[in-house]
C-alpha cells in the first residue's frame, strides 16, 4: 500500500532534485567556452547555493508545469536558474552595506565564509548563470520559449522588479512609505520572483496567453501572502527556526504591513488570499491541488 506524501514531503523530495541538479551545476569542471571556474569563487557561490534552502521557488516552476503538461527537465532547469538568482540576491542582501547579516540558512553568510568582494564576485556569478542554465543547450525548450523566460526574468529580477524593490526599500529606511507604497515596495522586492515562478510553468509549457496571466496572477497573490507571512515570521518566529536574524524589521522601525495593519489583519488577509489563489485556479481542477496546497504552505509556513 502506497501512503500519500504530504506536501511537506514532496516539497522536500522536489528540494533534494533540484540540490543535486544545482550540484550538478556548480561543479568544477569549465564548460564550452568558459576558460576556468576559479576555486575560491565557485566554492563561495556553492556556499550560498547549496545551504539547505527551502527550493519553494523551483517547486512552484515545477508544479506549475505539470499543470500544462510542460517539459519535467526544463521546468527543473528553470527552476534551478531561478534558485541560483535567488541565492545571488541573498548573497548581496546579507552584505555590510545591505542587511548585514552573518547567519543565512543557519550558516555564516558568504562574505562571513569567504570575504566582501568574494561575496559579490559571487552574487554577480550567480546572477550571470541563471540566465546561463535557460539559454544552455540542455534545457530542453525551443528558442522562442527561452526568449520568453530570459525576457520574463530580466524583468521579474531587474530595476523595475526585484532591484527596484530592494532600491525602494533602501529608501524606505529615511522615508517611511504609505500602503500603497509598501505594498509596491514588496510586490517588487519579494513578489516579482514569486509570480515569475508560477508564470514560468506556464511559459515553458507554450501555454495559452490566457493560462500565462492566470498563472502570473497567482503568482501575485502567494507573493503577497508570502511577505506578510515572512512579516509575521519577523515579529513572532525565533532566530533558531528561521536560521537567519528576526525582529530586524521592527528594530528599524521598517514600515511592513503588518505593523500598519496588525496580526489580525494579516491573518484574515492570509486567508483571503488563499481563497483567491483557490477561485482562480479551480478551471483546473484536480491538476492545480499542489499549487494550491503551496499557496496554504506560503501563508502558514513556519520559517
Ligand atoms: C540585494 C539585489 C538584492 C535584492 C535583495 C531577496 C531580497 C532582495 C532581499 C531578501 C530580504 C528578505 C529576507 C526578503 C523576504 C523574502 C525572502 C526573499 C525570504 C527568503 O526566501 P525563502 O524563505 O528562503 O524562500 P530560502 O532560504 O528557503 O530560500
Amino acid at each position: 500500500m502506497t501512503t500519500a506524501q504530504t506536501f511537506e514531503q514532496r516539497l522536500r523530495n522536489r528540494a533534494a532534485g533540484i540540490g543535486q541538479l544545482l550540484e550538478h551545476i556548480l561543479a568544477n569542471e569549465a564548460l564550452a567556452d568558459e576558460i576556468v571556474r576559479p576555486d575560491r569563487l565557485l566554492a563561495a557561490m556553492r556556499h550560498g547555493v547549496l545551504n539547505g534552502g527551502k527550493r519553494l521557488r523551483p517547486f512552484l516552476v515545477v508544479e506549475s508545469a505539470a499543470v500544462f503538461g510542460g517539459s519535467a527537465l526544463a521546468a527543473s532547469r528553470v527552476g534551478a536558474a531561478l534558485e541560483c538568482l535567488h541565492c545571488y540576491s541573498l548573497v548581496h542582501d546579507d552584505l555590510p552595506a545591505m542587511d548585514d547579516d552573518d547567519l543565512r540558512r543557519g550558516q555564516p553568510t558568504v562574505h562571513i565564509a569567504f570575504d566582501e568582494a568574494t561575496a559579490i564576485l559571487a552574487g554577480d556569478a550567480l546572477l550571470t548563470l541563471a540566465f546561463d542554465i535557460i539559454a544552455a543547450p540542455e534545457t530542453p525548450l525551443a528558442d522562442r520559449d527561452k526568449v520568453a523566460l530570459v525576457l520574463a526574468l530580466s524583468r521579474a529580477a531587474g530595476m523595475g522588479g526585484m532591484v527596484g524593490g530592494q532600491a525602494l526599500d533602501l529608501a524606505a529606511e529615511k522615508h517611511q512609505p504609505d500602503e500603497a507604497g509598501i505594498i509596491t515596495l514588496q510586490a517588487m522586492k519579494t513578489g516579482a520572483l514569486i509570480r515569475f515562478a508560477c508564470e514560468a510553468g506556464a511559459i515553458l509549457s507554450a501555454a495559452s496567453v490566457e493560462d500565462r496571466k492566470r498563472m502570473r496572477r497567482f503568482g501575485e497573490i502567494i507573493g503577497r501572502a508570502f511577505q506578510i507571512a515572512d512579516d509575521l515570521l519577523d515579529l513572532t518566529a525565533d532566530p533558531e527556526t528561521m536560521g537567519k536574524a528576526t525582529g530586524k524589521d521592527a528594530a528599524r522601525g521598517k514600515g511592513t504591513l503588518v505593523a500598519l495593519k496588525g496580526q489580525a489583519w494579516a491573518e484574515a488577509e492570509l486567508s483571503r488570499l488563499i481563497e483567491e489563489a483557490t477561485t482562480l485556479l479551480a478551471p483546473y481542477g484536480e491538476r492545480a491541488a499542489t499549487l494550491i496546497e503551496a499557496a496554504h504552505f506560503v501563508a502558514n509556513r513556519k520559517n
